[in-house]
């Protein structure tokens, strides 16, 4: 059936509610992780994004911070933050829209009282309730066999979650190889500092076993905006001589999370990361040189999105996923949002929630939805403007492969 152009508001809204959502990466685990789960107010205070906004707003010392208890450092951000001053970034605004979902009084400002209804939380029940708000069919975890305690799990096997699917991070390997290699021999691998034939077979090696092990949707690194490939550095020759080609044996594609200047400021920790504009070239370099294989690709600068929608279209075995981070802002979700529908049409996924807290999927879905839907209305009301219909199955359709449909076909598995 034909849809209306007045009805195109109302209409995306719903459908976008029924779609299920596949969150292609975040940072949140299954029950089975133990304590590597992170929900509740008191870890939602304490998020790096919010960590960095209060610190601006405070002379105390960087370390007097880091050494406070975390319900301490959750009691500092809620005053400097939400009673101070008017919680109105996106980050803050976020908490909000989590005590709002949860039906908690927002209105109150009670953080008392939010504490006590996290306390009376089962943890298998809260997973539930956060799935079926937001509406998510699975999350991609972030899994780094570099992490003790996440290798331990991995090692000692664990009771899956089918709405966790893993992936393998591998930034150790790519950009402290110096150290990473002792790591590697200290588990049975036969590597030397020096990448030698046989160095590069081991690194292989150990990317198997972890795919054996974690059976990942993909692998994944984090890497810095001097990215340069092909040059004879160690992430370069890395990429090339191990990853590149495991990821081809094995069908797995490699997801490359272009521009972080890590610890710009060092006293801040996982809050002091920043962005810098990458030369897109590399990546271009390996869509081509390497046409078989597929590259899952976000980038951090603001700068880089339009070259990269780009190459996207020139290359198909890059697929692009989300606003990352500090593109992760309903101004900025917007414009990427045009750019990438007006020159890609369907063919990216257009959001993932990088939740390092499980309550946070509920707000960086919903806040991103609220975009994601306008955008849509101009765009279905051009066309219908252009004389052509759609009807509300097709419109279901488009919604699905926005919301994770793509990422599948590209991955060629569906769950
Ligand atoms: O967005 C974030 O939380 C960052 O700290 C990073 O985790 C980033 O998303 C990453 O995956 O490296
Ligand atoms: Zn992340």
């Amino acid at each position: 059936m034909k849809v209306e152009k007045h009805e195109l508001g109302e209409l995306i809204e719903k459908i976008m509610n029924e779609t299920p959502i596949i969150d292609v990466h975040t940072h949140i685990f299954d029950k089975s992780f133990g304590s590597l789960l992170l929900w509740g107010i008191d870890e939602l205070l304490v998020y790096h994004y919010l960590v960095a906004e209060a610190m601006r707003y405070t002379d105390m010392p960087y370390e007097k911070f880091w050494s406070m208890s975390k319900r301490e450092q959750a009691d500092f951000i809620w005053k400097t933050l939400f009673i101070d001053r008017t919680p109105i970034s996106e980050a803050t605004r976020g908490v909000l829209t989590v005590l709002e979902e949860l039906g908690l009084e927002v209105y109150e400002r009670r953080l008392d009282s939010y504490r006590n209804y996290f306390e009376n939380q089962d943890v298998s029940n809260y997973i539930d309730t956060v799935f079926k708000k937001a509406n998510i069919k699975y999350v991609v975890m972030t899994n780094d066999p570099f992490v003790d305690a996440e290798r331990k799990v991995w090692e000692n096997g664990h009771e899956k979650d089918e709405r966790f699917k893993s992936a393998l991070r591998i930034d150790p390997l790519l950009v402290k190889w110096p150290a990473t290699y002792l790591k590697l021999k200290e588990w049975g691998y036969d590597v030397t500092e020096k990448l030698t034939e046989k160095t590069l077979e081991e690194i292989k090696r150990f990317l198997n076993d972890w795919i054996d092990k974690m059976d990942p949707l993909y692998m994944a690194a984090s890497l810095p905006p001097t990215l340069k490939v092909p040059s004879n550095n160690e992430t370069s020759i890395i990429i090339e001589k191990a990853i590149v080609e495991v990821s081809r044996e094995r069908d797995i594609p490699f997801a490359m999370m272009i521009g972080v200047k890590k610890l710009t400021n060092p006293e801040l920790i996982l809050a002091g990361d920043s962005v810098g504009k990458a030369n897109i070239e590399s990546l271009e370099y390996l869509a081509k040189t390497y046409p078989h294989n597929k590259f899952i690709i976000t980038m951090l600068s603001r700068e880089n999105q339009h070259e990269l929608v780009v190459a996207a279209r020139k290359f198909r075995n890059i697929h692009i996923f989300g606003c990352w981070w500090f593109l992760n802002n309903p101004s900025i979700i917007e414009e990427l949002t045009r750019e990438r529908i007006e020159m890609l049409g369907w063919g990216f996924t257009v959001q993932h929630s990088d939740a390092r807290v499980l309550d946070q999927v509920m707000y960086k879905w919903k806040h991103s939805k609220e975009i994601i839907k306008n955008v849509l209305i101009e765009k279905y009301s051009q066309i219908l403007d252009d004389g052509w219909n759609v009807s509300e199955e097709e419109m279901r359709r488009d919604m699905k492969t926005l919301f994770g449909g793509e990422f599948e076909e590209f991955l060629n598995r569906k769950f």
